[in-house]
C-alpha cells in the first residue's frame, strides 16, 4: 500500500490521470489524498467528481473553498461567477449523488497512526491540533444535516469575524472556523486574519505572515499537508509543511506526492493531453 498526495485539483483531470497512471497507482491497494478544492475554474470539474467519486474508497479529501461554493451554489444561496465552471455539475443526472458525496468530506484529517494531517488552507497559529480538529468537527456535522445545512452556507461568506474567539456561536464561530481551514494564507502571530492578500511570501503586509511561519506555532513539528496556495509555487521552507498547489489550473502543474518516499510527480494540462 503507498500513500500519494495531490494538491488542488480544480477539474484538471486528465494531468491527475497523468500522474496516477505514471506511478501505476492502484486503487485496490493504495490511497489518494487530496488537499481539496476539486473543482472549478478548470476544464473537468464534473468529471474529476465522478472519478474521484468512483474509487472514492481509496480516497480521502478535504474540502476548500471553491467545493463550499459549489455546495452554496446548489443550495441556491449563491449565484455562479462568470469565471465559474461548475454549471455541468448543477446539470448532471448524478449531481445529488456527488454533491451528497462532497459534503461527507472533512475539513482537516488527520492520520493519527502516520502523524500527518490533510488541511486545504491551514491551521491558525493558536489551535492545537486537538482543538482544530474538534472545530472543523464542529462544520463538518453542519455541513452532514439537511436541517442546518442552508443556514451555515448562506452565513458562510465573508471575512469577519478575523479571528478567533472561544465565546463565538452560530454564523459567526463556522464563518471564521471554515475561513481558517480553507481560506487562510496569511495572518498575524495570534491568528488575525488578511485574507485579502494571495501573491507569495513577500506580499504579507505589516505584521503578518504566512500560517505556517509563526515561530510560536502550536502545530509546529506536526506534518502537515496543505493546497490553497498557487503562489508559493510548491515552495515552503517551514519543516513537516508541505505545500502541494502548484497551480495547474493556472497554467502550472498537477503535483503528486508520494507520502512514503517523499518522491514528488508533476504533470501539466498541456503535456497530459499530448500524451
Ligand atoms: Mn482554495
Amino acid at each position: 500500500m503507498a500513500l500519494y498526495a495531490t494538491g488542488d485539483l480544480q477539474g484538471c483531470l486528465e494531468p491527475l490521470k497523468c500522474l496516477l497512471d505514471r506511478v501505476a497507482f492502484d486503487p485496490a491497494r493504495d490511497r489518494l489524498w487530496l488537499t481539496g478544492d476539486l473543482v472549478n475554474r478548470g476544464p473537468q470539474s464534473l468529471e474529476s467528481l465522478r472519478f474521484l467519486y468512483a474509487m472514492r474508497d481509496s480516497v480521502t479529501c478535504v474540502l476548500g473553498n471553491h467545493d463550499l461554493h459549489l455546495l452554496a451554489v446548489a443550495h441556491d444561496i449563491e449565484r455562479l461567477k462568470k469565471s465559474d465552471t461548475l454549471r455541468e455539475i448543477l446539470e448532471a443526472p448524478d449531481r445529488d449523488v456527488l454533491l451528497d458525496w462532497l459534503r461527507q468530506q472533512k475539513l482537516l484529517h488527520h492520520d493519527g497512526e502516520r502523524g500527518i494531517v490533510l488541511v486545504h488552507a491551514g491551521i491558525p497559529p493558536q489551535w492545537s491540533l486537538k482543538k482544530a480538529l474538534r472545530l472543523a468537527g464542529e462544520v463538518e456535522e453542519v455541513l452532514r444535516d439537511d436541517a442546518r445545512l442552508p443556514q451555515y452556507l448562506d452565513g458562510m461568506y465573508g471575512n469577519e469575524p478575523l479571528r478567533w474567539n472561544g465565546r463565538l456561536r452560530g454564523t459567526a464561530r463556522l464563518r471564521v472556523i471554515t475561513n481558517y481551514l480553507t481560506r487562510m494564507r496569511f495572518c498575524s502571530p495570534d491568528g488575525t486574519l488578511d485574507l485579502k492578500s494571495k501573491e507569495g511570501l513577500d506580499s504579507a503586509p505589516d505584521g503578518f505572515a504566512p500560517w505556517f511561519s509563526h515561530p510560536r506555532r502550536k502545530t509546529r513539528g506536526q506534518k502537515i499537508l496543505f493546497g490553497h496556495w498557487a503562489a508559493l509555487g510548491g515552495r515552503c521552507d517551514e519543516p513537516g509543511v508541505i505545500a502541494l498547489d502548484t497551480g495547474c489550473v493556472w497554467g502550472g502543474a498537477l503535483t503528486l506526492l508520494n507520502v512514503d518516499t517523499g518522491e514528488y510527480h508533476r504533470c501539466d494540462c498541456k503535456s497530459a493531453k499530448g500524451g
